[in-house]
């Protein structure tokens, strides 16, 4: 199984990891923009040292209650990363994390190869921007938006409603012309759901993996590791990595993870006992 995304194919015969980039004010700007943009590069330059097939970029919390950004702060937030990494190391794929057209231009301009769009495209004129830039698309799912969807999260079925939400915006996605090398779609654990949602999904994740698309995954450092283990978000090393090792034994191709190198580790072992086609 192979991932289009704009002139790269990534190999997905075996689970890879996305390395986590914030470029938020609170992850590198200490030291005003310059020494953000720098700090954040060597970041992203020490993710993919460590084994990251994918970096995500993104410029905008996506955290419960997060408020958003204007399309202009966030592009000049991402541009100069994307910029710069590309120019780096030109074989790895950079993912952008938006929902803006604006944003989902440039940077597929700028030499991103991967969307990931935790609304999936959704927002007015970010679908037919996707589908012009030949990148690949995650399409996430997410129920509310992230200032308000941890409130009161309900579902009658979580796993059916997901898995219908996620065939309905691939359709979408084809109906604008999107290849079905392009596509990727992702539960979008922690984005309105409780933690019996987030268990119920990945006891059920064969189900959405068993269909036609990769489907990746992020549950690294998040509030349903928190739970479990009863640790702060800079302690969740551990449960974050048996999240990882029970998705992609379940067989999620892409997991989303800011501890690369352990993470990658992991992934080493899975793939060397996974049996082709498991
Ligand atoms: C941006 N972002 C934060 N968490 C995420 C997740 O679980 N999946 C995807 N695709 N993006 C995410």
């Amino acid at each position: 199984m192979n991932l289009r995304c704009a002139g790269k194919t990534l190999d997905l015969s075996r689970p890879v990891v996305m390395g986590v980039l914030n470029v938020t004010p609170d992850s590198f700007s200490d030291g005003g923009r310059f020494l953000a943009v720098e700090s954040a590069v060597a970041h992203g330059l020490r993710l993919i040292g460590e084994g990251a097939a994918i970096l995500d970029i993104g410029g905008e919390s996506t955290r419960p209650g997060a408020a958003p950004v204007p399309p202009d702060e966030e592009i000049r937030r991402v541009l100069p990363v994307v910029e710069r990494i590309h120019e780096a190391a030109p074989d790895v794929i950079i993912s952008v994390d938006t929902s803006k057209p604006e944003v989902i231009r440039e940077a597929a301009a700028a030499g991103a190869g991967l969307l990931n769009d935790v609304r999936a495209f959704q927002e007015p004129s970010a679908l037919e921007a996707a589908a012009a830039s030949g990148c690949a698309l995650c399409l996430m799912h997410m129920q509310g938006d992230p200032r308000t969807m941890q409130r009161a999260p309900s579902y009658v079925d979580v796993v059916k409603e997901v898995k219908a939400f996620l065939a309905d915006r691939a359709q979408a996605c084809r109906a604008v012309g999107v290849a079905p090398e392009r596509i990727a779609i992702d539960p979008g654990f922690g984005f309105g759901k409780t933690l019996e949602h987030n268990l119920e999904l990945l006891r059920h994740l064969r189900e959405l993996v068993s269909g036609e698309w990769p489907v990746l995954v992020g549950l690294s450092r998040k509030s349903i590791v928190g739970t479990l283990t009863g640790r702060a978000a800079g302690e969740r090393l551990h449960g974050s990595v048996a999240l990882a090792v029970i998705a992609a034994m379940s067989g999620a191709r892409v997991i989303r993870a800011h501890d690369v190198a352990a993470t990658v580790d992991a992934l080493k072992v899975v793939a060397a006992v996974a049996v082709e086609g498991s």
